[in-house]
């Protein structure tokens, strides 16, 4: 007997939800909230956070409703869109739950629905625009600023073709607003970068700067662009995911999101008045964000890193295998306590030890299936947010790095064994990465001077540094030869 089609995910069935998982009522109603905020980068992340925050936060009225602009792909655009942008989060965690998001009312593809997208962003309805574009996303150079010599940013600041780049797409709706004598709409930056909101806003002013200095002028006066801390393990979707959520529903996502329970967004608390009731819905405001965001980095994303690289050469599939593997977490809890923990200044009502500890748990969470080879991408763009800034203070300061230069040398081992698998390396700087890998001979002396030279990632004062360099070519030495023994070693459990 043929199986009977399910319906999907849309305005139609939402209704027939009701009672069965949280929904957005307000879609039910004839009072829809109006767009006010516009998202560039509708990834996972996005959608199992600010998103979220913004459900909770329309609970209170008020048109915030959410205009999500993917710059080029149009993956995310094409399954919500047929579901009038509704998609189901799925909270996996010691208590499992579901939730319908209405936040998201639209998904638009910036390449290809450029005078959508603009009219958006240029509308004076629309006061904040959020962003999840990945470190690289801003391109910035080694010491956080705006490249200019990025080849698209060069192309965005010809002018000839509509921008490609977020900071020049943002640019050219600012200089709309300013012609049109609209006040420039907050710029709130969600990404794993650190001082994220002060990089942006200063990028923005530099291609300003390029552009028209009245323009780079004005931005300096009038745009708001906070700090923000954003934290919660959101791995990608998967067809478990969807089949789950399908069960649950009786009708079919395109695209649902799976996150752990754990959830914070520390905004710098420079917003005006007139904002969604992103409070209510449990967003901190902080007059420093700095101190939170170093905290997250290097307690929850340097740990991550280091479990990915090392757990990849170690064979391991996710976050939670390689967190049974003894050795290797012994020698997180080590890198943790003894060279990360001292390396910075926490934010005063952080308890670090209580707040690391509860980060591994997280790690340990068996429902989650985060794969190692996810946060194993863009590894250019990350160690240097995540792990040299730690390496940097704890030199200058005299205390070990050993363990964090460990994490370095699985990276660079990582690399090599992705260019000896002809398996593709995810990160904008693979090229010239695996360049270096096609040179490597195992021995550590050369291997390590090449990819310490890729001054991209690794500034002058660290490839110079010889405690630095011996540091990294121990662990390296150790690595080539047998990962697991050499971790046992660095972990003292030999
Ligand atoms: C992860 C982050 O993929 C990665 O690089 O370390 O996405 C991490 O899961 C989030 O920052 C957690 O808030």
């Amino acid at each position: 007997m043929a199986k009977k089609l399910m319906t999907q995910l849309n305005n139609q069935t939402l209704a027939s939800l009701n009672g069965k998982l949280p929904i957005p009522a307000y879609r039910l109603g004839e009072q829809k909230p109006q767009i006010g905020i516009v998202h560039l980068g509708p990834g996972a992340f996005f959608r199992g956070h600010q998103a979220w925050y913004t459900e909770q936060a329309l609970q209170f009225g008020g048109d915030w409703a959410i205009s999500a602009v993917s710059m080029r792909s149009p993956d995310v655009s094409q399954a919500l869109m047929p579901q009038d942008g509704l998609y189901t989060l799925a909270v996996l965690d010691a208590v499992q739950s579901y939730q319908v998001i209405g936040a998201v009312q639209e998904v638009l593809i910036a390449s290809e629905q450029y005078p959508q997208v603009l009219s958006r962003l240029t509308a004076a309805s629309t006061k904040y625009v959020t962003m999840t574009i990945t470190e690289k996303g801003y391109c910035l150079n080694g010491s956080g600023k705006l490249d200019l010599s990025h080849s698209q940013i060069q192309q965005d600041l010809t002018g000839n073709s509509q921008p490609t780049t977020a900071i020049g797409l943002l640019f050219t709706a600012l200089a709309a607003r300013y012609q049109a004598n609209i006040a420039p709409f907050c710029v709130i930056s969600c990404d794993n970068l650190t001082d994220n909101g002060h990089k942006l806003r200063k990028a923005l002013i530099a291609f300003a700067e390029q552009k028209d200095p009245v323009i780079a002028n004005w931005l300096r006066q009038q745009l708001i662009s906070p700090c923000t801390m954003v934290d919660s393990i959101t791995p990608a979707t998967d067809d478990a995911i969807k089949a789950q959520v399908a069960d649950v529903l009786g009708v079919t996502d395109n695209w649902p999101i799976k996150r752990e329970a754990f959830v914070q967004w520390v905004i710098e608390d420079v917003l005006p008045a007139d904002r969604p009731a992103w409070q209510q819905a449990g967003v901190i405001y902080a007059q420093d964000v700095t101190a939170f965001e170093k905290a997250k980095l290097r307690l929850l994303n340097a740990p991550h890193s280091t479990l990915a690289y090392v757990g990849c050469l170690l064979g391991y599939e996710t976050v939670f295998d390689a967190m049974q593997d003894k050795p290797l977490t012994e020698f997180i809890q080590q890198m943790l306590k003894n060279e990360i923990m001292p390396s910075f200044n926490a934010p005063a009502e952080l308890d670090v030890k209580q707040y690391s500890e509860d980060i591994l748990a997280r790690f340990r969470n068996p429902a989650i299936r985060h794969l190692l080879a996810q946060i194993a991408w863009d590894g250019s763009q990350k160690l240097p947010m995540r792990i040299l800034p730690a390496i940097s203070d704890n030199l200058a300061a005299g205390k070990p790095i050993d363990k964090l230069a460990f994490a370095i040398a699985a990276w660079c081992r990582f690399i090599v064994k992705r260019f000896n698998d002809s398996e593709k390396l995810v990160d904008p700087l693979a090229e010239p990465l695996l360049a270096v890998a096609a040179q490597c001979s195992g021995k550590a002396d050369t291997d390590v001077a090449l990819f310490l030279a890729v001054d991209a990632v690794f500034p002058a004062e660290l490839s110079l540094n010889k405690t630095f360099f011996s540091a990294v070519h121990a662990a390296y030495q150790q690595l080539v030869s047998e990962p697991s023994t050499a971790l046992a070693s660095f972990a003292g459990v030999a």
